[in-house]
């Protein structure tokens, strides 16, 4: 009798502590803050997850893939493997993971990495106020637009260079420049201007440089006088003469203003006739090319 009224006694008092019982065995596994700021040029972050109550399930840390500004593991940041990011069950204190940050050269907005914790087994047994990490990482790289060659004096006979701006993706424009590449031949001697325009979302800017196009070595024998144009300004046939230039191996090549080639003929005489009927009117660049030298002068289509 007795022992059944205590059998029930300790029956009740087990259905009392219940609740508390559960209550207080919830685990209590959480950030130790919500969110930070740092520099894209850190090398690394210390995240630490404090454990007020261990979880009797292992528990794990991983990134939400969830806000459109998020940085790219890879790309903006590495962390350890996913193992190392398990929190074991029963761990009594304390764990910190190391998230490593990437420097790198993209001009590109602040990016969030978001972590949570969740139990392995996928239940949602964490409790705490910090359930979520932020870490923002604010980019460190400025809109710094240049062109990336370093030569300054080229000769009329130089050959064309392949322009780099920094950077990539912009625009070149100016005397001799057609697309990305810069065509001494085509510019008169003297000094001429190339111009670099981005204008992305982030890097909006314009670089300029100076270079000088120069008469070189066997062009100073050979002077734009020594090429005759008649009339200076044709409607269909125009005549071309070479006057002290020896003939030989001469070839002879117009351009519109865009550099495309409208015309090409090797010349076998000193004076030529072209008919050049079928080009649009407008101004042309009439090119003279030695095999050690190249003249360039203007020529007007009516
Ligand atoms: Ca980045
Ligand atoms: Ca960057």
């Amino acid at each position: 009798m007795y022992f059944f009224r205590i059998n029930r006694l300790l029956g009740i008092i087990g259905i009392l502590l219940v609740p508390f019982y559960s209550f207080s065995q919830a685990p209590v596994v959480e950030f130790d803050f919500f969110m930070e700021f740092v520099g894209e040029d850190v090398d690394s972050v210390v995240v630490d997850v404090v454990i007020s109550q261990p979880d009797t399930e292992d528990v794990y840390v991983y990134v939400i893939n969830e806000v459109s500004s998020n940085a790219t593991i890879g790309y903006d940041f590495e962390m350890p493997s996913p193992y190392e990011l398990i929190i074991p069950a029963n761990h009594p204190g304390p764990v910190s993971f190391t998230i490593y940050i990437i420097d790198d050269d993209v001009i590109e907005n602040n990016e969030a990495i978001m972590l949570a914790i969740e139990s392995v087994v996928g239940g949602s047994a964490i409790t705490g106020m910090e359930a979520e990490h932020v870490i923002w990482i604010e980019d460190n790289d400025e809109c710094e637009v240049s062109i990336m060659n370093t030569d300054t004096s080229f000769c009329t006979t130089s050959p064309s260079i392949t322009l780099i701006g920094n950077p990539s993706g912009g625009t070149f424009s100016g005397e001799g420049v057609i697309g990305d590449a810069f065509y001494p031949q085509l510019c008169p001697p003297g000094e001429v201007t190339i111009h670099y325009i981005v204008n992305e979302n982030l890097c909006e800017d314009t670089a300029s440089k100076q270079v000088m196009v120069n008469i070189c070595s066997n062009v100073e024998d050979y002077l734009l006088e020594d090429v005759r144009v008649n009339p200076s300004i044709f409607l269909d046939v125009v005549q071309i003469e070479l006057a002290d230039i020896p003939i030989t191996s001469i070839e002879l090549s117009i351009l519109d203003m865009n550099g495309r080639l409208v015309y090409h003929q090797t010349m076998n005489s000193k004076v030529e006739q072209l008919d050049l009927g079928f080009i649009a009117p407008g101004i042309y660049n009439l090119l003279i090319q030695g095999s050690e030298f190249q003249i360039t002068r203007k020529i007007v289509k009516k």
